[in-house]
């Protein structure tokens, strides 16, 4: 077990300013519904909760490693160094957009920075994540990818067809099951819905011969912890893990406008509002994982509260210049609609 000695603490405090930017990020898209009615157009998942998993894993890897999510994808690119204000143009269909404004929230790619691309389609990242993985095997490029996908998207075929395949091959893969508790609107322990069979969800690897673990994804060490485990694995050639990272999903499943547009309110979370499971809510509210890092580090006189204020005070700054940067940049032009079509 790497102790806070051995990570350091410059990249402790790595960790918690991209936890920070993430989250304030999410907190801008929200806030651009109320802001800039219209201004986004078609749907937008976000990973407010999400934070610690996304980065303790991420913060494991080799420059050069891949990374693949599902379609709740804004964090991700955040961390591996993208401008954030592209990301926002991408959602907000602007020109300056990480895919030109034609990929939109769920469609975001930036190969300049190992992030080959997101899918909108349930459980299909997992599969294109298992090609990359086969690519860097016959290239022998020494890199490992990480694959993020819901819950609900271990359900897919693709799941079970990529995790064959990847443990036949050994490929140099991680798979990261992101377990936020919903899957769209159906809770996960809901008995009357269709929800993932298996408890815990990382008992599926068993199936495979692989290692599968569960870890708590508030906890941005122990994420770290596990996938810096797997990722030894797959750089030595041993094959892929699967690794449940349970937390929870503080914002609404998604969130679209209408066109012509109608002015919105940020929906509160459903758990609340369709189920009545506020106490849920309220209680993950209060294992939030960037308040419990920021305790941590604080209590350890890693952080004070200067620093972390400061911390806090940049994202918000960047996050207001990524909004800045994204209203500012023009549509692409109608002539253009057909340009990226294939088919
Ligand atoms: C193949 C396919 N089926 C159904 C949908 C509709 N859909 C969008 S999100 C979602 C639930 C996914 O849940 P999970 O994998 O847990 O991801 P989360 O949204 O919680 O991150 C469904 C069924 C889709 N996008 N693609
Ligand atoms: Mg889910």
């Amino acid at each position: 077990m790497q102790t806070k000695e051995d990570i350091g603490k410059d990249r402790l405090l790595w960790m918690y300013n991209q936890m920070v930017r993430i989250r304030e990020f999410e907190e801008r898209v929200k806030r651009t519904f109320v802001e800039h009615p219209g201004v986004i157009r078609g749907h937008t998942h976000l990973a407010d909760g999400a934070e610690a998993s996304i980065v303790g894993a991420l913060s494991t890897r080799n420059d050069d490693d891949p990374v693949m999510p599902s379609y709740r994808c804004h964090g991700y690119p955040i961390v591996l160094g993208t401008r954030p204000g592209r990301i926002m143009a991408e959602i907000y269909g602007r020109r300056d957009g990480l895919c030109k404004g034609f990929g939109g929230s769920m469609h975001l790619a930036d190969p300049a920075h190992h992030f080959p691309g997101a899918s909108g389609i349930v459980g299909q990242g997992i599969a294109h994540a298992t090609g990359v993985a086969l690519t860097a095997q016959v290239k022998n490029t020494g890199q490992v990818v990480y694959s993020f996908f819901g819950d609900g998207s271990s359900k897919q075929g693709a799941f079970f067809e990529s995790l064959n395949l990847a443990a036949i091959w050994k490929l140099p893969i991680v798979f990261i099951l992101e377990n936020n508790q919903y899957q769209a609107y159906t809770h996960i322990s809901l008995e009357d819905a269709n929800a993932a069979a298996g408890d815990p969800l990382s008992k599926k690897a068993e199936a495979f011969s692989i290692p599968g673990v569960t870890v708590d994804g508030n906890d941005v060490l122990a994420v770290r912890e596990e996938v810096a485990k797997a990722v030894a694995r797959a750089r030595a050639g041993a094959g892929p893990s699967l690794i449940e990272s349970k937390f929870y999903r503080f914002s609404a499943h998604g969130n679209a406008i209408t066109v012509p547009p109608v002015p919105t309110q940020f929906p509160q979370h459903e758990a609340v509002e369709v189920y009545g499971r506020k106490a849920e809510y309220e209680a993950a509210r209060a294992s939030d994982p960037i308040a419990r890092f920021r305790s941590q580090l604080i209590n350890d006189g890693l952080l004070t509260e200067a620093e972390a204020r400061r911390i806090e005070d940049g994202a918000r700054a960047e996050m207001e210049d990524a909004v800045r940067f994204a209203l500012a940049s023009p549509f692409p032009s109608p002539e253009e609609a057909l340009n990226y079509v294939f088919a």
